[in-house]
């Protein structure tokens, strides 16, 4: 059966309203991909992008969970809304990986802030589907960054075409992402702050409990990898001063369901992730960190050998700091400590967000009997895309294409709004299909 469908496009907005969007251009424009598993630092590094979101530095444009645990997403949502930013799209690993238990009880995160009922890991949308939603629709270049196990990854490299984009995963990442920001790896023998050794088995809790992830994510990645290795994070320790923050933070919560009691300094594994992934090696007389350019080759059980030099066709590099470069100029590993430990108190600053600008033009046909409407992104702010018919929501869209399995009632008035951050729609931006026979 074929369709030819007439569509009217109205849009109540005049572009002189709209005039007051102002898109911040030069932003990195991040996927956040978490375990929010085990560590509590995964916290404290979703609330220093929040902080650093909030200062206008970064587009935050999905936060994905690589772990099974079933409060992890949730938690995830938890630091999400505190920020002000519900919208934000929340995928999960839906396939098989790692479930351990949380020792910053996810759950009891999840359940003291979240209404009921709490949509759970296991509910959410699919990682590689979301990864690849955003990818196909990103005219931008896109940078992603790990702090937990590579398996959304490796499943997004092995994806194949689908109806949002017919590249492969492999060829999406090497069209549309700078680079892989990748927490792990121990490149360098310390000793912690609090006195105890690395374990120097060139590898960590990342890429350990899914090792093949890692080896193949890492083996087939097609474009530039950072790595931030343990020693990185581990030298640092922030986390205390979340005592002198409002009760009903989350983020201060959930050290204290970690520690048992008042929150305390712990490691920056993450944190310090984040605040590269962002501000890179920082600026002027603010550097952090310096990059050491290399190989990495990945062994059995994801233990690795890195060798340091310039390698025609690879662009890998890890972070060095201050101890590893004391010549470098580059802050003490106090002064990193001070710039994230003021990120990650930081009060959510709760902006109102300009109001998302109306979807302008929607090009609609059929694919296999299914209804494909496609639209050119309604600015760089926008957090999703809702998809109505009449006054129910049919769907959510995290790129700029939407299939609608069921054409039969395909009649009836459809319209698109888009959905900023903090979950305002755009106004009244409205496409009414109009099913003609051939
Ligand atoms: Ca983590």
């Amino acid at each position: 059966m074929t369709f030819r469908f007439e569509f009217f496009v109205f849009w109540v907005l005049s572009c002189a309203m709209l005039s007051c969007f102002t898109p911040a251009m030069g932003q990195p424009r991040v996927i956040f991909d978490t375990d929010a598993m085990t560590d509590v630092d995964d916290i404290g590094a979703l609330a220093v992008l929040h902080a650093l979101a909030d200062r206008g530095e970064v587009h935050i444009l999905a936060t994905i969970v690589s772990a099974k645990h079933e409060y992890a997403a949730p938690a995830v949502q938890v630091v999400n809304e505190y920020y002000g930013r519900p919208a934000i799209p929340v995928g999960a690993l839906l396939g098989p990986g790692v479930h351990l238990n949380s020792n910053y009880k996810a759950q009891t995160l999840a359940k003291r802030f979240l209404r009921e009922p709490i949509l759970l890991t296991s509910q959410r949308i699919d990682a590689v589907r979301l990864y690849r939603e955003i990818l196909a629709a990103s005219d931008e270049k896109v940078i992603i960054m790990t702090i937990g196990y590579a398996t959304n990854l490796r499943d997004l490299l092995e994806s194949g075409p689908d109806e949002f984009s017919p590249l492969t995963g492999k060829e999406l990442v090497a069209a549309r992402v700078e680079k892989w920001v990748n927490m792990g790896g121990n490149f360098e023998n310390r000793r912690r702050a609090d006195g105890f050794p690395h374990d120097m088995n060139n590898t960590n809790v990342n890429w350990e409990r899914d090792p093949q992830a890692a080896i193949t994510a890492i083996e087939n990645w097609p474009t530039e990898i950072v790595y931030v290795g343990r020693e990185i994070g581990h030298s640092l320790r922030v986390g205390a001063a979340l005592k002198d923050t409002p009760a009903d933070n989350p983020v201060r919560v959930a050290y204290e369901l970690f520690f048992g009691g008042e929150a305390k300094d712990h490691h920056c594994a993450d944190l310090s992730t984040v605040l590269y992934a962002v501000r890179g090696l920082g600026s002027g007389n603010q550097r952090y960190w310096e990059l050491e350019t290399g190989r990495i080759s990945m062994k059995e059980g994801a233990k690795f050998s890195w060798e340091t030099g310039d390698f025609p066709g690879r662009k890998e590099a890890r972070l060095v700091d201050a101890l590893t470069r004391p010549d470098a100029g580059l802050l003490s590993l106090p002064e990193v400590e001070k710039v994230i430990s003021d990120l990650l108190i930081a009060a959510p600053q709760k902006r109102p967000l300009p109001e998302p600008p109306a979807v302008e033009q929607v090009d609609v046909s059929t694919s296999n009997g299914k209804l494909v409407l496609s639209w050119p992104a309604a600015g760089r702010d926008v957090a999703c895309y809702r998809v109505y018919r009449g006054e129910q929501v049919v769907g959510t869209a995290y790129g700029t294409r939407f299939i609608i399995e069921e054409n039969d009632d395909a009649a009836a008035p459809l319209a698109i709004r888009a959905v900023n951050a903090a979950g305002t729609e755009g106004r009244l931006t409205r496409v009414i299909l109009r099913e003609m026979a051939r």
